[in-house]
């Protein structure tokens, strides 16, 4: 690609002799003041995509060339974007529909593209939204009965970001399982060595339901508690809380060595990217989720998002501080159309109409990023038959 540099007095000498030199359809890439008058970047018409690296380097400016052509190259998308925006909209109003809900209610941009790419032709609106709810409720991966690991027994360790629960919920999950094996047969370890009181706000509980409450305050010493508690039908360990990208994190897949399996507690009234953080840290390898700060979610939609894509049972429910009843067995039903319900709620961070095309125009970017850098969308599975 011919890239040039042009000085002359003023722009318009500058241009004639652009004109001579590139021809009439020559493209002008910037212009800025210099000593002499007025310096311009132009080139020749269609000789813009792919330029050989080595004359562009070549070029005087040549930095600055590339972050024009990054800036004309992202003002292109974007217009293009709109345009297509408002093509789809007017051709496939329906399809558009279907995001708008999804991207409302929370749900991510990749779940929306996938769903609305799968709705079968010729449906009309109504039956489109309807459609929608199903696939979602179909895909939500609910643990539908009282969880059969809580009745089976064995070790079990809550894990997750700070603050998210994991002891309220150790508290409401104990209560529970004395229902189910008897007070002697459940016992309580306090692994939370970080926080100031954990043990503490534990043994309150304990004593509560009047089941055993042990402290092990490292992995050592977790290992050597745990032959003596054999004999236990449920052992529920309470661990400290880290934040998804904090080392310490790994001390809990340590305990997948000791045969301890893991439940992931995620509070559902996080960002979603948030939420995405910590079902990557905390849900890989967890026998199941536990959502919780339902009640202080009006928009549930990216945790239910993130269980999709992680294809992480959802164990129990929490909806509020009371121990033991704020706790739930999950219906798939009442959760997609807990999140739907949020999409309607006005709130500063909806999204309006004239917001769409924009909207789309980061959409259309992020989509070719990922194109670009092969980032799987993450819904390859989801059934929307
Ligand atoms: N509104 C609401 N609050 C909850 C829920 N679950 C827990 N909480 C509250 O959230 C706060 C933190 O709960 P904890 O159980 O201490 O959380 P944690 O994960 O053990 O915290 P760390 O051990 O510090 O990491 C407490 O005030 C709980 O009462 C819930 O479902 N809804
Ligand atoms: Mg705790």
């Amino acid at each position: 690609m011919s890239v040039q540099v042009f000085v002359a007095a003023n722009a318009r000498d500058a241009l004639a002799r652009i004109r001579r030199e590139l021809g009439d359809d020559a493209v002008v890439l910037s212009t800025r003041p210099h000593p002499q008058g007025v310096e311009l970047l132009a080139s020749a018409y269609g000789a813009l995509a792919a330029p050989p690296a080595g004359e562009i380097q070549d070029a005087a400016g040549s930095s600055r060339i590339l972050a024009e052509l990054g800036r004309l190259r992202g003002m292109l998308q974007n217009q293009l974007a709109g345009f297509a925006w408002g093509a789809t909209r007017r051709r496939d109003p329906v399809r558009v529909a279907v995001m708008q809900t999804l991207f409302a209610a929370g749900f991510g941009s990749a779940l929306a593209r996938t769903l609305a790419a799968r709705l079968p032709r010729g449906l009309d609106a109504d039956a489109a939204q309807r459609w929608l709810r199903q696939v979602l409720i179909r895909n939500l991966p609910v643990q539908p009965r009282e969880s059969g690991w809580l009745a089976q027994g064995g070790c079990f360790a809550l894990v997750g970001s700070t603050g998210s629960g994991k002891t309220t919920t150790l508290a409401k999950l104990a209560a529970r399982s004395v229902e189910l094996h008897g007070a002697g047969q459940v016992a309580l370890i306090a692994a939370d060595a970080y926080r100031i009181g954990a043990a503490a706000q534990l043994s309150v509980y304990a004593d509560l339901l009047g089941v055993s409450l042990h402290v092990a305050e490292d992995q050592a010493k977790l290992a050597q508690l745990l032959p003596q508690l054999a004999a236990k039908k449920l052992v529920l360990i309470d661990t400290a809380g880290f934040a998804p990208s904090d080392p310490r994190t790994r001390e809990g897949h340590a305990l997948d060595a000791l045969g301890v399996r893991r439940l992931a507690v995620i509070a559902a009234n996080q960002q979603g990217a948030a939420i995405e953080q910590a079902m990557t840290r905390f849900g890989e390898g967890a026998v199941a989720c536990i959502l919780t700060k339902l009640d202080e979610a009006p928009q549930p939609g990216a945790a239910l998002d993130g269980l999709i894509r992680h294809r992480l049972p959802l164990a129990y429910i929490s909806g509020g501080q009371r121990v033991p009843e704020d706790l739930h067995v999950p219906n798939a039903t009442y959760l997609i159309d807990r999140a739907l319900k949020g999409g309607q709620l006005a709130t500063p961070y909806a999204l309006d109409a004239e917001d769409w095309p924009l909207f789309a125009g980061v959409d259309a970017e992020r989509a070719e990023h990922q194109r670009t850098h092969k980032h799987p969308d993450g819904y390859k599975g989801v059934n929307a038959g």
